[in-house]
């Protein structure tokens, strides 16, 4: 047997019920491959064994009472997967499907994605299975400060600096925040994605989303092509989704798609101008769900159908596709349907939103295809510019993140092109990202001996 199906059946076997993680593992792994056989000292140190097990696991209970004066119980995760190249870092995400497997998925793709940014950031991710929908400003803001009264104690500043993710945005980190720093007494940049009124970095919060389509641009680039009249396919609307349909529609793309969890909305003429404004003021003040873009707009709507359902129902025509919700969103199926109707680039602005079945429908028909930990690293990146000012204790320019930040895209875009090429697999983004990112991490830890 190889090394690389060895670990990925010792993983299989000693996390039986963890399959977002065992994906994540196999996608990574498999890429590997070449890897092992050029370095024999990687595999002689037990670099691949190391690293798909977690530095440290840690669930805690969250208990916090609710606005009946009822006691609620919440599961709360962080996961210290590796800090060979700098703190562990990476969002908490707080939602009922949070589980240990979604956990260490997250945790596991950071390690990777954190590295190709080049800044000095280890891997994490964190949680809860708390659900913020229906919840009154009142209960999030105790629940917040629950999770980090037991929280507190794991992380720091140059121990480990978590963020946002999937139910956790500005408000979220504000209490967070302002809790442990009356814990701690300190006021340190022990979170990132602060507001910039106390410690935040400007660009962050649009930098995920800009930052995925960067390296769209970059893929398109390398065929001549860009976003000028390019209909783009956009998932979620959520934090990453908003700034990549900003972006998008910047660069001169028509973004004709969005959805929450309950609805899909279409919108052929192009959601742009005060569109945005109105989904950004619905999604991010008011809290409300998507249908109400179609009846404000007249658009066509679809419950309980993904975007990606959608185009293959409507056989909608699109050349682009950036899915920002959720991991394995689109199918092989929904992927085949992609295809016929004409799309020819995806970049993950989510982590792993597309299933094994769809990235190879994706790779088959040689679509350019941006992974997520490759593609959607610009908001980790921002983070650790975040990280960088705080303890500058400066703030930069909107110009000069904007500008930091296009700079890593295009580098993380090149580094993972060059690595493909260099391990056979030129065009490869999967392959490429997986090995530029690996390569570093593995040599630190080889550097520091078994530890
Ligand atoms: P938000 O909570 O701001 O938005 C998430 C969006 O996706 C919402 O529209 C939400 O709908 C939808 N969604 C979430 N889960 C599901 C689900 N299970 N089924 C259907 N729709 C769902 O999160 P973000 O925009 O921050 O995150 C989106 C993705 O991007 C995630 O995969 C995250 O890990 C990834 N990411 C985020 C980064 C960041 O900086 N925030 C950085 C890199 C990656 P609804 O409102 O109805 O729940
Ligand atoms: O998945 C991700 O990269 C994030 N949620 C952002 C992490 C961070 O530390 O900014």
């Amino acid at each position: 047997m190889s090394l690389v199906k060895e670990i990925i059946a010792k993983v299989k076997q000693r996390d039986p019920n963890e399959p977002e993680f065992r994906q994540a593992v196999i996608e990574v792994m498999e890429s590997l491959e070449t890897t092992a056989d050029k370095h024999p000292e990687f595999l002689k140190a037990g670099i691949f064994e190391r690293i798909v097990e977690p530095d440290r696991t840690i669930i805690f209970r969250v208990p916090w009472v609710d606005d009946k004066g009822e006691v609620r119980i919440n599961r709360g995760f962080r996961i210290q997967f590796n800090n060979a190249i700098g703190p562990y870092k990476g969002g908490i995400r707080f939602h009922p499907s949070v589980n240990l497997s979604i956990m260490k998925f997250l945790g596991f793709e950071q390690i990777f994605k954190n590295s190709l940014t080049t800044l000095p950031m280890g891997g994490a991710k964190g949680g809860s299975d708390f659900d913020p929908k229906g919840k009154s400003e009142e209960e999030v803001m105790r629940f917040c400060h629950a999770f980090m009264s037991e929280l507190f104690r794991h992380i720091g500043p140059d121990t480990d600096v978590p963020a946002g993710d999937i139910g956790v945005g500005g408000r979220e980190i504000g209490y967070m925040f302002g809790y442990y720093k009356k814990i701690m007494n300190e006021h340190t940049g022990v979170l990132t994605g602060k507001g910039f009124d106390y410690g935040g970095s400007l660009i962050r919060p649009e930098a995920t989303g800009y930052g995925a389509v960067y390296f769209a641009a970059e893929m398109l680039a390398t065929r001549g092509l860009d976003f000028t009249g390019k209909t783009v396919a956009i998932s979620g609307s959520g934090n990453v989704a908003q700034f990549a349909m900003e972006k998008a529609n910047q660069l001169g793309g028509k973004v004709v798609t969005l959805c929450d969890s309950h609805a899909t909305i279409v919108d052929e003429e192009g959601i742009c101008g005060d569109k945005c404004d109105f989904v950004m003021e619905l999604k991010n003040v008011r809290r409300g769900r998507i249908k109400e873009y179609a009846d404000k707009f007249g658009s066509v709507c679809y419950l309980g159908d993904s975007v990606w359902d959608v185009i293959r129902q409507q056989g909608l025509r699109v050349d682009v596709a950036i899915p920002c919700a959720t991991q394995n969103e689109i199918d092989g199926k929904n992927a085949e349907a992609l295809v016929k109707n004409g799309c020819f680039c995806v970049a993950e602005g989510a982590n792993m939103p597309s299933t094994p079945e769809a990235v190879r429908v994706f790779q088959e028909n040689n679509l350019l295809f941006g992974p997520g930990k490759a593609a959607n690293a610009g908001g980790v990146a921002v983070s650790g510019l975040e990280m960088s000012q705080n303890s500058l204790k400066m703030s930069w320019t909107r110009e000069e993140v904007d500008g930091l930040l296009l700079k890593i895209m295009k580098g993380i875009h090149k580094a993972s092109l060059e690595a493909s090429e260099a391990y056979g697999k030129k065009g490869d983004y999967v392959a490429g990202a997986n090995i530029a990112g690996f390569m570093k991490v593995a040599k630190a830890m080889l550097a520091y001996g078994i530890v």
